[in-house]
């Protein structure tokens, strides 16, 4: 089995002591969206990172960042977390026989996700605050306490998640024209950005594609340029008011022409059901923030005809079944036999 740390050892910081931990991650998906591409009048490609070994991106720098942290002899890891970056720091502290501690805003984590960090052994702890003050907690816990600390103040968890960019240029043989990508804490857009230009200085890719970031209305300081004290989303993985890569992601859009868009939560569930319901892929809320962006763009005649456009699918849909079936029809109840089922299928073998 080989993950990210085999296949992109040229360009990570590996040193001959660097264990090199894996749980298949990479290598995800990048699917041509044929009937959605064509109904927005673009090349339309979906990265699908929901296909990582605990269904989100995170995966991609927790490999990097606890290979590291086991190389520097590490006691234990802490981190923050909306939930994936939790479930992914637990997953990897277990392969790596370390203990983890997570703190996450109370009341806020959907259910899998809350599933995956307490099974996969983390010691989990319920912050009575948002996001952003469990960061406070944990990095002050890393300084004083001396655990790692694995949320992307951590520099190799950045690292590690540029190889995402690198498949996406790998499979294209070139970057897309626009990158578009979900918001929460700005670091996955800012490393998408830094593998683009990483390969473009080896001459592998010729151009940047334009940095195109989506955040949901209630928790989008990016597009606001302040802070947002209270965010509030149906996608709680992007309910974050500080982000702590703003700066780097800002300049990132600035650089390349890209820039920072809002959606509302029922743009986000309507996105999330046409995404499932017309191309078979279940992403959860916060990854269809970008999918509803380029449909309103569209509508609103922003969307230039004929791009090719990557959008990133970062989180896996089952790890939120809650938000995603609410308002869905309940399942057909039938008696177990036939005569039922004939019914219920209204099958009529004369017609
Ligand atoms: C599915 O897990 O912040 O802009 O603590 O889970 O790099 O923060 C998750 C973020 C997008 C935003 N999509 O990425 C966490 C956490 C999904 C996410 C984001 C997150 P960043």
């Amino acid at each position: 089995m080989s993950g990210i740390l085999q296949r992109y050892s040229d360009f990570l910081p590996l040193t001959a002591s660097t264990p090199r931990l894996t749980l298949g991650e990479g290598n995800t998906p990048l699917l041509k969206l044929r009937r959605l591409g064509e109904k927005l009048g673009i090349e339309l490609f979906v990265k699908v990172e929901g296909m990582n070994p605990t269904g989100s991106f995170k995966d991609r720098g927790m490999v990097l960042a606890v290979s590291k942290a086991l190389e520097e002899g590490a006691r234990a890891v802490v981190c923050a977390s909306t939930g994936n970056t939790s479930a992914s720091a637990a997953a990897y502290a277990s392969a790596a026989g370390i203990p983890c501690f997570v703190l996450l805003p109370a009341g806020k984590v959907a259910m899998g996700k809350l599933a995956q960090a307490a099974v996969l052994g983390a010691r989990v702890l319920s912050v009575r605050g948002n996001f952003d003050q469990a960061l406070d907690l944990a990095v002050r816990a890393s300084r004083d306490l001396g655990l790692t600390l694995v949320n992307s103040l951590n520099p190799y968890r950045l690292w590690g998640q540029r190889s995402a960019a690198w498949e996406v240029a790998d499979e294209l043989g070139e970057a897309p024209d626009w990158l578009a990508i979900p918001v929460g804490n700005a670091g996955n857009i800012t490393a998408y950005f830094a593998g683009f230009v990483t390969y473009k200085n080896r001459g592998i890719i010729r151009n940047l594609p334009r940095m195109m970031g989506f955040q949901a209305e209630g928790a989008c300081p990016l597009v606001r340029k302040e802070t947002v004290v209270n965010p509030e989303t149906v996608a709680t993985a992007i309910r974050i008011g500080r982000p702590v890569s703003g700066k780097k992601a800002s300049a990132a859009a600035r650089i390349t022409g890209g820039g920072f868009y809002a959606v509302t939560d029922s743009e986000i569930l309507e996105a999330q059901r046409l995404l499932a319901s017309s191309e078979g892929v279940f992403a959860e809320p916060a990854s269809c923030a970008p999918v509803a962006g380029l449909i309103r763009l569209h509508r609103e005649g922003r969307l230039p005809r004929g791009i090719r456009v990557a959008a990133v699918l970062t989180g896996n849909g089952l790890k939120d079944t809650e938000t995603a079936t609410r308002g869905i029809a309940e399942p057909v109840e039938i008696e177990g036999n036939w005569d039922s089922l004939k019914e219920a299928l209204s099958w009529n073998p004369s017609v």
